[in-house]
C-alpha cells in the first residue's frame, strides 16, 4: 500500500447543492488535502468560492482537469460522471460519483461505510455513491439484516426538495410566497425538470420523484429497490417503494415496514440493535413525544430511528420511521466517509 499524508481532490459540480456540502464537509473534517480543484461547468468557471481560509477559482471541467489529482468526487448529473469520469480514471484518480450513472455495474462497488465498505476493495477506479434515500435506509436495516435476517421491506418515503437540487428549494420557497401573497403559484419544475406536467410542491405532497419506469414504479422507487439489494448483498430480499415528495427544505423521512425472519423478537430487541449500530441513532419513546423529524435530524451526519412498533397481525413485521439529512448522509457525508475510508484502507 503507498502511503500519502495528503491527497489531492477535485470536485465536480462544486457549486451544487451537494458539490457545496462536500465542500463543507471536507472542511469540517479536515481531510487531509494538498490541493484542492473545484470544478464547474462553463457557466460559473472563473468564480470564486472559498474553502477553509482559501479562496478557490471555479475552473471548467474537461479531461485535462484531471491530471495529478488522486481522488475526483463528482457530483453534476449523471451525463457528466459518464462523459468525465472515465476521464479521471485514465489519468490516475479514484472517482467517487454521487450520480446514478455506474451505481448498478457489477465493476462498480455501491457503498455506505457503515454497511459494506469493504466492497470498497473492489474498486476499478470508480466507486458509487447511492441514492440518498437508500442509504439512510440500508443503514438502519443493515443491523438487523445481520442480527436477525430480513425477507421483506416495504418504504414509503417523504422526501425533502433539496434532493431536486438548488432550483427545486427556490420553486418551493417562491410557491410559498405566492400562496402567502394569495397569488397563483408558478409550478415549472417538480416533479421532474423536463417532464410533461409540473405541479405545485407547496402545500402539497407529489407521488412522483423522478420519471416513470414502464413497470409503473418511478426511477427513484426503483433505484430503492435494485441499489438495496445490490449493498446489502441480497438479491433475494423483497423490496417495494412508494416515494413522495414532501414542502420540506432538508432530510428525509421514511415509513418502513420489515419482515424479519426470526420469530418470537419484541420492540426492546429492535432497539438494543439499532442502538448499537454505527451512525445509526435511536429516538424512540412514545411517553416523552420523542421521534425524529426533518428538522432535527437536518445538519447532522447520523440516521435517526423512531416509532418502533411490532405489527398487530404478523409475528415477524415491525414498523419504524428513519429520518436523515438528504445532502449530510444521503449524498455529501456519505461520499467524504468513502474518501476516507478509500484512503485509511484500500488505497494502492
Ligand atoms: P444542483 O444543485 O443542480 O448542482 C449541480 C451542479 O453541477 C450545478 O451547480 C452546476 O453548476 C454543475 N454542473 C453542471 N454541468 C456541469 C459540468 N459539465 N461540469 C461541472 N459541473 C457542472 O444539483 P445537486 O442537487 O447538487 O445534484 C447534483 C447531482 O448529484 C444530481 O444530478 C445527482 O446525480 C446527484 N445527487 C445525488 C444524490 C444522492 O442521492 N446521493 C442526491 C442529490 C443529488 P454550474 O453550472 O454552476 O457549474
Ligand atoms: O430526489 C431526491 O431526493 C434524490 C435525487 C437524486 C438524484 C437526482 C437527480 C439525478 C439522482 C440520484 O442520485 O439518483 C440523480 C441521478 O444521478 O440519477
Amino acid at each position: 500500500m503507498t502511503v500519502k499524508t495528503a491527497y489531492n481532490l477535485a470536485i465536480v459540480g462544486a457549486t451544487g447543492a451537494v458539490g457545496q456540502k462536500i465542500i463543507d464537509i471536507l472542511a469540517e473534517k479536515d481531510f487531509p488535502i494538498n490541493e484542492l480543484k473545484v470544478l464547474s461547468s462553463e457557466r460559473s468557471a472563473g468564480k470564486t468560492i472559498s474553502f477553509k481560509n482559501q479562496t478557490l477559482t471555479l475552473e471548467k471541467a474537461s479531461p485535462e482537469s484531471f491530471e495529478g489529482v488522486d481522488i475526483a468526487l463528482f457530483s453534476a448529473g449523471g451525463s457528466v460522471s459518464k462523459q468525465l469520469a472515465p476521464e479521471a480514471v485514465k489519468r490516475g484518480a479514484v472517482v467517487i460519483d454521487n450520480t446514478s450513472a455506474y451505481r448498478m455495474d457489477d465493476n462498480v462497488p455501491l457503498i455506505v461505510p457503515e454497511v459494506n465498505k469493504e466492497d470498497i476493495e473492489k474498486h476499478q477506479g470508480i466507486i458509487a455513491n447511492p441514492n440518498c434515500s437508500t442509504i439512510q435506509m440500508v443503514a438502519a436495516l443493515k443491523p438487523l439484516q445481520e442480527a436477525f435476517g430480513l425477507s421483506r421491506i416495504v418504504v414509503s418515503t417523504y422526501q425533502a426538495v433539496s434532493g431536486s437540487g438548488l432550483e427545486a428549494c427556490d420553486e418551493l420557497e417562491n410557491q410559498t410566497q405566492q400562496h402567502l401573497n394569495k397569488e397563483e403559484m408558478t409550478a415549472e419544475l417538480l416533479p421532474v425538470k423536463g417532464d410533461q406536467k409540473h405541479y405545485p410542491i407547496a402545500f402539497n405532497a407529489l407521488p412522483q420523484i423522478d420519471t416513470f419506469h414502464e413497470n409503473g414504479y418511478t426511477l427513484e422507487e426503483m433505484k430503492m429497490i435494485n441499489e438495496t439489494k445490490k449493498i446489502m448483498h441480497a438479491p433475494s430480499l423483497s423490496v417495494a417503494a412508494t416515494c413522495v415528495r414532501l414542502p420540506v427544505f432538508t432530510s428525509h423521512a421514511e415509513s418502513i415496514y420489515v419482515e424479519i425472519e426470526k420469530e418470537g423478537l419484541n420492540v426492546a430487541d429492535i432497539w438494543e440493535v439499532i442502538e448499537g449500530a454505527e451512525g445509526v441513532v435511536l429516538e424512540d419513546n412514545p411517553d416523552t413525544q420523542t421521534y425524529p423529524t426533518p428538522l432535527s435530524a437536518a445538519n447532522k451526519t447520523d440516521v435517526f430511528v423512531g416509532r418502533v412498533r411490532k405489527d398487530l397481525d404478523y409475528d415477524k413485521g415491525f414498523h419504524m420511521w428513519v429520518v436523515s439529512d438528504n445532502l449530510i448522509k444521503g449524498a455529501a457525508w456519505n461520499t467524504v466517509q468513502i474518501a476516507e475510508s478509500l484512503i485509511e484502507n484500500y488505497w494502492r
